[in-house]
């Protein structure tokens, strides 16, 4: 396993429309491998593959990513015990994912992206979708979805055709989002 760069923008390659993948090999698994480890360490709760480099249709998800072991924790740090139960991890790969019958509903979502750091904004989507996709053995599953998992997945799609966040707002907003990015890493 191994800690991937995330390209950023306004790296050209983050515009790329990604192909699917027809081959469901090793090179694959260890692709995917590297996309959570990539995904864990930003940290973050979603990775396209494009966003370190790799055209393939190809997704990660986990939006409980804070856990360090599933056990509960004993600590008795003010003389009392107690037991913590962290979130457990609950990782997902999307592979040549399709969206279905998108909801007529709406949701605003306060979004932010690996590849456009320390910028947020409020996107609508779609509340819910059904969502098919295969695993890594070349399986197909379908799914309903809502919540924060629609809105990412929904996110993490618009990664494979080359579409970020920051595309969904208007010019005016999009382009102060990318000054204030470039004024931030002056100053970093
Ligand atoms: O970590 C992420 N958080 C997030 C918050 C709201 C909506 C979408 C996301 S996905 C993002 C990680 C990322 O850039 N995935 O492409
Ligand atoms: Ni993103």
């Amino acid at each position: 396993m191994a800690i991937r760069e995330i390209i950023e923008v306004p790296d050209p390659r983050l515009k790329q429309v990604s192909v699917p993948v027809e081959t469901f090999d090793d090179e694959l698994k260890t692709l995917v491998d590297d996309m959570f480890e990539t995904m864990y360490d930003a940290p973050g709760i979603g990775l396209a593959a494009i966003q370190v480099g790799v055209p393939l249709r190809v997704l990660v998800i986990d939006l409980q990513p804070d856990d360090e072991d599933a056990e509960p924790v004993a600590c008795d740090h003010d003389g009392h015990h107690h037991h913590h139960q962290p979130t457990k991890k609950e990782p997902r790969v999307f592979i040549n994912p399709e969206i279905l019958d998108p909801s007529e509903e709406h949701t605003l979502y306060q979004e932010g992206c690996l590849s456009v750091p320390e910028i947020y904004a409020e996107v609508e989507r779609p509340s819910r979708i059904r969502a098919r996709w295969q695993d890594l053995a070349g399986n197909t599953h379908e799914e309903d979805m809502d919540g924060l998992m629609a809105t990412c997945l929904q996110h993490e799609m618009d990664h494979l055709e080359g579409v970020l966040f920051i595309d969904h707002l208007s010019r005016l907003k999009r382009n102060m989002a990318l000054k204030k990015l470039e004024k931030l890493r002056k100053v970093a």
